[in-house]
């Protein structure tokens, strides 16, 4: 339709998209049979793809689906299997119109299973290069902690060799907390959130997708954040509604996502509207694409326009913030503006 060709042609910025994410049912078990990764016998999920894409449609919240992204990612072992997830990601990006992509990884979900920092990153890195020569894409890596695991591992994690070497040169522009949300305060973090300010790194926090609006304000004041990941839950708090417009926070804001994960029951529930009302800038994402039926980024903003009928102003307006809030060169916003 006319809709589509217009939403696919806006010049669009991506900023919340989980990597592993990206791992689509397919990949999954090619991966699985290459590298002789048993996945669960006693989960019948793991019959085949197709009952793996119709489980996923059955998620019943975000600790729901976050088992089967953590079984998911055994099969990736070697730096090839990085690239190939990435690259997944980046063609599908293309196909949607994305000129610039702020992609998330969870390191720890990786050492923790024997895979080093360097191969995930050097997977990543050769995806990222052939993403911006093949494709025009550019792109930065945001560096996630878990916050299911203690504070102390995201410190251990931050401060390995290899993890502060990509900081400077690796493509490595900032960090961000994923994982199970409740009860896991942002503050519990605050200490590696400090060092990485102090290193001039960029913060961003999951908050407000299933926790309380109290999280968003813990990852402001405590962790010094330019970014909330969802913080849908916003709208439960008119003062710090407020606050996040006139501080010039940006969400990154889910909305197959939520739906997928029943945050909210459609994407019309959203608070969106009142966001805009309110002059709070966010960008549309496709968070975890592969396990939320396939979603890439232009189907989120397919779907933003049928449940909310925006007018052309306020899709270029919501693009243009997109690009003015992203973490690029200012000479890379240019090109984009
Ligand atoms: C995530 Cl949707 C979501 N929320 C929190 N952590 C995550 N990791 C990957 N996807
Ligand atoms: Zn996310």
């Amino acid at each position: 339709s006319e809709l589509h060709s217009f939403l696919q042609q806006l010049p669009k910025c991506e900023h919340h998209l989980h990597l592993e994410g990206a791992l689509t049912p397919q990949l999954l078990f090619s991966l699985a049979a290459k590298n002789h990764i048993q996945l669960p016998k006693d989960d019948p999920a793991y019959a085949s793809p197709e009952a793996l894409v119709e489980r996923y449609r059955k998620f019943d919240s975000l600790d729901d689906f976050l088992g089967y992204y953590y079984i998911g990612m055994s099969v990736l072992l070697y730096a090839e299997d990085f690239e190939a997830l990435a690259w997944d990601y980046f063609e599908h990006a293309a196909s949607d119109g994305v000129l610039h992509a702020e992609v998330f990884f969870d390191p720890q979900a990786h050492t923790s299973r024997g895979v080093s920092y360097d191969v995930v990153h050097s997977g990543f890195q050769r995806a990222r290069e052939r993403a911006q020569t093949e494709l025009g894409i550019s792109s930065e890596l945001v560096l996630c902690f878990l916050r299911h695991l203690p504070p102390a591992d995201a410190m251990s994690t931050f401060e390995q060799d290899a993890v502060l070497a990509s900081f400077s040169a690796g493509g490595v522009v900032g960090i961000g907390l994923d994982s199970s949300e409740k009860p896991f305060p942002p503050e519990l973090f605050q200490a590696v959130y400090s060092k990485a300010e102090a290193m001039g790194l960029k913060l961003t926090a999951h908050a407000g997708e299933e926790g309380p609006a109290e999280y968003i304000r813990s990852a402001l004041d405590t962790l010094k954040v330019a970014r909330i990941d969802h913080g849908v839950r916003l709208i439960q708090d008119p003062a710090l509604l407020e606050r996040v417009a006139a501080e010039n926070i940006m969400l990154t804001i889910c909305p197959m996502s939520n739906v997928f994960l029943k945050g909210v029951s459609s994407v019309a529930e959203l608070p969106l509207r009142e966001f805009i009302d309110a002059g709070i800038r966010f960008s549309i994402n496709s968070d975890d694409p592969a396990y939320f039926g396939n979603h890439y980024i232009l189907s989120n903003y397919c779907a933003v326009q049928e449940a909310f009928h925006l007018t052309t102003d306020e899709w270029i307006q919501i693009c243009d913030g997109s690009i003015r809030g992203s973490w690029c060169s200012e000479g890379r916003k240019e090109e984009l503006l």
